[in-house]
């Protein structure tokens, strides 16, 4: 007697985490030199990309930042908070995942 050998094979899937972005959003109060300060003090910007994302959340209400993996982004979103919020500011970064 022939017997059929099972022809599927079981694959573990590891899923990479999904990433996870930060989002700066703009106000009406915090000055454009001090969340480019931010930008480059905790994101690591120069000022040229610093002050084009600053523009961005200025003109369009928000722009995205980078990604990271989400302890990252999370930690990154409140330090950059919380730099404004030691000033007095409303400015405001939050994390969302991607897609
Ligand atoms: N809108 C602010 C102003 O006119 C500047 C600003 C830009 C604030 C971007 C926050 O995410 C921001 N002073």
């Amino acid at each position: 007697m022939t017997v059929a050998k099972p022809r599927t094979r079981t694959r573990t899937k590891t899923e990479r985490p999904r990433l996870w972005k930060v989002i700066l959003l703009n106000d009406d109060f915090t000055p454009r030199e001090f969340v480019v300060q931010v930008l480059k003090a905790v994101f690591r910007m120069n000022e040229t990309e610093a002050y084009g994302v600053m523009l961005t959340a200025h003109r369009k209400g928000a722009c995205v930042i980078a990604v990271f993996a989400r302890d990252v982004a999370d930690t990154k979103a409140k330090e950059a908070t919380d730099l404004g919020k030691s000033q007095g500011y409303p400015l405001y970064f939050t994390t969302e995942p991607e897609e």
